[in-house]
């Protein structure tokens, strides 16, 4: 498997060198038929297949897909991917410019699992701009799965990460004008959800994800939501599928939707389906009104769904290098 994956590896850099089609070339090795990669649902992807929430997954499916291009992982597509995410100061509950908790500081919540099964995460981070990178750090680089707060932050910066003031003045500026309401109240509206999570399937047909966020607007202070937590804002398992979630937390939490999501299409759902029913748990056992969670699945075989509470949730789909924006069903 390592020597397929070198030489997998190598072929891709190689052609892009000589500049050639590196898909192409690295087809005529693949142990699986690609003469459906133009296909509907239920073919098998080998060219690439990612799924990203919201519109900003143009960004970071592009990214992945360049990753992908140059023999890189589904994990390397997802770390990379949603990094740029996390660096975009106009994106207003990841990274950089996030919004931040009720005492005006921006705390980081990530995390990654790959193929193997491998899971890293952090919460409450602060100062790091990549909080999706310490999340692979923390996988690849230490035996636990979760960091948080000052812990992850000495990990980081042992790790040679810089601190950075992640407070933009646009986030400064919202955050003064929120204080000016004496009544607290975290912002859990369905507008304002931009949390990434990106899941993707390689050329070797591997699965990876990653889900990186600011969290909620103006969260109480130790706030911690489901973005970092393996289960509910993420979830892989490389024989069955991939999910990840966005929207409140907390419902996605105790439901443990990603973990969810994916034993359904393990017992058969497909991830449509499957993320139909991890909404409708939701909105069983939970007044629904004013909260928001959305979905995003895929199985092995390449098949996509997605589900949302209300309307109003929608990502992004790449394959072959094609991406398009789809809105989610939703079940209200
Ligand atoms: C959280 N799920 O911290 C995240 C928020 C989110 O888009 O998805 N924002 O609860």
């Amino acid at each position: 498997m390592l020597q397929r994956r070198a030489f997998l590896r190598r072929a891709a850099a190689m052609a892009a060198v000589l500049g050639l089609d590196p898909v192409r070339l690295l087809r005529a090795d693949s142990p699986v038929p690609l003469t459906n990669i133009a296909g509907g649902e239920g073919d098998r992807f080998r060219e690439g297949h990612m799924l990203s929430t919201w519109n900003h997954g143009f960004t970071s499916n592009e990214e992945g897909w360049r990753q992908m291009q140059a023999g890189g992982s589904a994990l390397d597509a997802v770390v990379e991917g949603t990094a740029l995410v996390e660096s975009d100061p106009t994106g207003t509950s990841v990274g950089l410019g996030g919004r931040p908790d009720r005492s005006g500081r921006v705390t980081l919540d990530a995390c990654v699992m790959g193929p193997s099964g491998d899971a890293g995460g952090v919460c409450f981070l602060e100062d790091i701009e990549h909080p999706v990178k310490v999340a692979r750090a923390v996988m690849e680089n230490t035996p636990h799965v979760l960091l948080a707060g000052d812990g992850a932050r000495e990990f980081a910066l042992d790790q040679g990460f810089e601190t950075r003031d992640l407070l933009t003045p646009d986030s400064k500026a919202a955050w003064e004008k929120w204080r000016q309401s004496a009544e607290y109240k975290p912002i859990i509206n369905v507008e304002n959800h931009d949390t990434i999570g990106m899941i993707a399937q390689d050329l070797e047909g591997n699965l990876a994800g990653a889900c990186t966020t600011s969290g909620l607007a103006y969260k109480l202070r130790g706030r911690v939501g489901d973005s970092p937590i393996i289960g509910a804002g993420l979830f892989v398992d490389n024989e069955v599928g991939a999910c990840t979630a966005t929207g409140l937390g907390e419902a996605v939490m105790k439901t443990l939707g990603s973990f969810l999501v994916v034993e359904l299409i393990r017992q058969g759902r497909d991830p449509q389906t499957a993320c139909e029913e991890a909404v409708d748990r939701i909105m069983k056992k939970m007044s629904v009104k004013d909260l928001q969670v959305g979905y995003l699945a895929m199985d092995t075989q390449g098949r996509a769904g997605s589900s949302a509470i209300h309307p109003g949730f929608n990502y992004v789909r790449t394959r072959a290098g094609q991406s398009e924006l789809i809105d989610a069903a939703h079940r209200s």
